[in-house]
C-alpha cells in the first residue's frame, strides 16, 4: 500500500466511530475453536468480563466434548453461565496433545475436569451450564439453530459476530433456510441482524493462515466470499496477533493460583511462556465501537478474496468500502501489556466475586 493511501485511511478513521454514540455494551456472538490453542480461552475471558460486551452466545466449531465443557466452565466462572453454547456434531472425547512443540500442551479437558465439576472450588457461585462428565456436552445447542435463534431475538443491525476459529457453522448459517425459528433464510437474517463480522483468519494483504486452511478451506472461502456486501467485515490476520505475546501477567499472579480457569489453561498449555494473541486481539477489537487505542485499518477500499486452498489476497477494488483489515497502531509490547491488564482485571474481579 502506498503511504498516501495509509495516511488517508488514518484520517478517515479518526472521523469515524468514536463520536457515534456507542451503546454501553455491544451484542456479541463468538464462534471459537477452543481446543488446539489457548488464546481462545483468553478471548473468552475478555468477552465474559468486559463491560463493553453483551455476550449473547458462544458457538464452538471443533467437535470435542471437552471444548464445550471448558467453554462452559470458563463462562460460568466469570458469571456468564447462562450464555448458551452450541457445538458441532458429532462429538468425541478428543484432546489436543503436544504435537509440534513442547510448549503446546493439552488444556481443554483439564479445564473441563477441574473447573466443570459441580463441587468446583472456584469462588464463583454460578454453576457451569455443562458440568463434568463429558456426556453433558451433548446438551449443548446445535450451532446453526443457536445462531438463528440468537439473531432472531436481537435488535436489527445490533450483533457483532467474532469468528476466531473455523467456518463450517457460519457456512451452514449462510445456507440455512426459513424454519420454525425464523421466516428468514440465513442471508436475510444476517443482513437484518448483524452489524458486522469480525474474522480472525488470513494474512494481510495476502498469504495463508491456519483458520482459513486448517479445517476445510472451502468453508472459509464460502463464508468470506458470500458475506461480501451483506454486512461490513473486519479481518484480523495471522500477522496481527502473531507477534503479540500475552498471558504472563495472569500466569504470574499467585493469588489466583488454582482459582482461575484461564490462568490454569495458559499454564497447562504454555508451561509459563507468553502466547501469541490472535483471538484475544480480535475479540478486543470486536467489543469496541470503533478502533480503540490499539488498532488502525490497513486499507480503505477493496475486499478479501479467499481461495479454495485457504490462501487469501486483498483485492483493491475502489467500489467496495465496507471491508477492512487491522494493523496494530501501537507496539507489540503495548498491545500485550493492555491484554495482560485486561486478563488480570477480569480474573481478579471474578476471584473477588464481583
Ligand atoms: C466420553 O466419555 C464418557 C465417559 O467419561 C462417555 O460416557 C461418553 O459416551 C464419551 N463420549 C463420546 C462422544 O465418546
Ligand atoms: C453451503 O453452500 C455452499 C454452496 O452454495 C457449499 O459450497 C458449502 O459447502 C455449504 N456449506 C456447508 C457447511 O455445507
Ligand atoms: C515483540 O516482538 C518481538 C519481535 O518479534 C518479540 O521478540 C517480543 O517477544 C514481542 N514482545 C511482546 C511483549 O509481545
Ligand atoms: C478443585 O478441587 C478438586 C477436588 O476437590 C481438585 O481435584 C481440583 O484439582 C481442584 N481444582 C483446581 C483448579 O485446583
Ligand atoms: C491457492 O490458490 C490461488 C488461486 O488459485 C493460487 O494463486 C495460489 O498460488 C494457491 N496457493 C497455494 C499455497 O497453493
Ligand atoms: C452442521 C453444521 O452445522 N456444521 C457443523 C456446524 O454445525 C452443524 C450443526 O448445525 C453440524 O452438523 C456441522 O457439523
Amino acid at each position: 500500500m502506498r503511504p498516501a493511501q495509509l495516511l488517508r485511511s488514518a484520517v478517515h478513521l479518526l472521523a469515524l466511530p468514536i463520536a457515534a454514540c456507542a451503546p454501553a455494551a455491544r451484542n456479541l456472538i463468538i464462534d471459537t475453536d477452543i481446543f488446539s490453542d489457548v488464546d481462545d480461552a483468553g478471548a473468552l475471558l475478555l468477552a465474559a468480563t468486559s463491560p463493553k460486551a453483551n455476550l449473547l452466545a458462544v458457538n464452538i466449531n471443533v467437535g470435542s466434548t471437552y471444548s464445550a465443557l471448558a467453554a462452559s466452565a470458563i463462562l460460568a466462572h466469570y458469571g456468564k453461565g447462562d450464555v448458551p453454547i452450541g457445538i458441532v456434531r458429532p462429538l468425541a472425547n478428543s484432546s489436543f496433545f503436544d504435537t509440534y512443540a513442547y510448549e503446546l500442551g493439552e488444556y481443554a479437558s483439564k479445564v473441563a475436569y477441574h473447573f466443570g465439576s459441580t463441587s468446583s472450588n472456584t469462588s464463583s457461585s454460578h454453576q457451569p451450564l455443562l458440568p463434568w462428565p463429558p456426556s453433558n456436552a451433548e446438551k449443548a445447542a446445535d450451532p446453526v439453530s443457536l445462531y438463528r435463534s440468537t439473531l432472531s431475538a436481537a435488535a436489527d443491525s445490533s450483533v457483532t459476530i467474532a469468528s476466531i476459529g473455523f467456518f463450517e457453522n457460519l457456512s451452514c448459517l449462510l445456507n440455512s433456510t426459513a424454519d420454525s425459528i425464523s421466516p428468514f433464510n440465513g442471508i436475510e437474517l444476517i443482513r437484518r441482524k448483524v452489524e458486522r463480522l469480525v474474522v480472525m483468519g488470513g494474512m494481510y494483504p495476502a498469504g495463508r493462515e491456519f483458520n482459513f486452511f486448517g479445517d476445510d478451506p472451502a468453508f472459509a472461502a464460502h463464508v468470506v466470499n458470500t458475506w461480501r456486501g451483506l454486512t461490513p467485515m473486519v479481518f484480523s490476520g495471522g500477522d496481527l496477533g502473531g507477534d503479540v505475546f500475552s498471558g504472563t501477567g495472569l500466569m504470574r499472579d499467585e493469588s489466583l493460583a488454582g482459582k482461575d480457569p484461564v490462568r490454569e489453561a495458559y499454564l497447562w498449555y504454555t508451561y509459563g511462556a507468553a502466547r501469541p494473541s490472535w483471538d484475544p486481539l480480535t475479540v478486543l477489537f470486536a467489543m469496541e465501537g470503533g478502533l480503540g487505542d490499539l488498532f488502525e485499518y490497513g486499507n480503505e477500499v477493496g475486499y478479501n478474496q479467499v481461495f479454495a486452498n485457504g490462501s487469501n489476497v486483498w483485492v483493491y477494488d475502489e467500489a467496495i468500502t465496507d471491508q477492512r483489515f487491522l494493523k496494530l497502531r501501537v507496539s507489540n509490547e503495548t498491545a500485550a501489556a493492555e491484554l495482560d491488564r485486561l486478563y488480570l482485571d477480569g480474573a481478579r474481579a471474578a476471584s473477588k466475586g464481583l
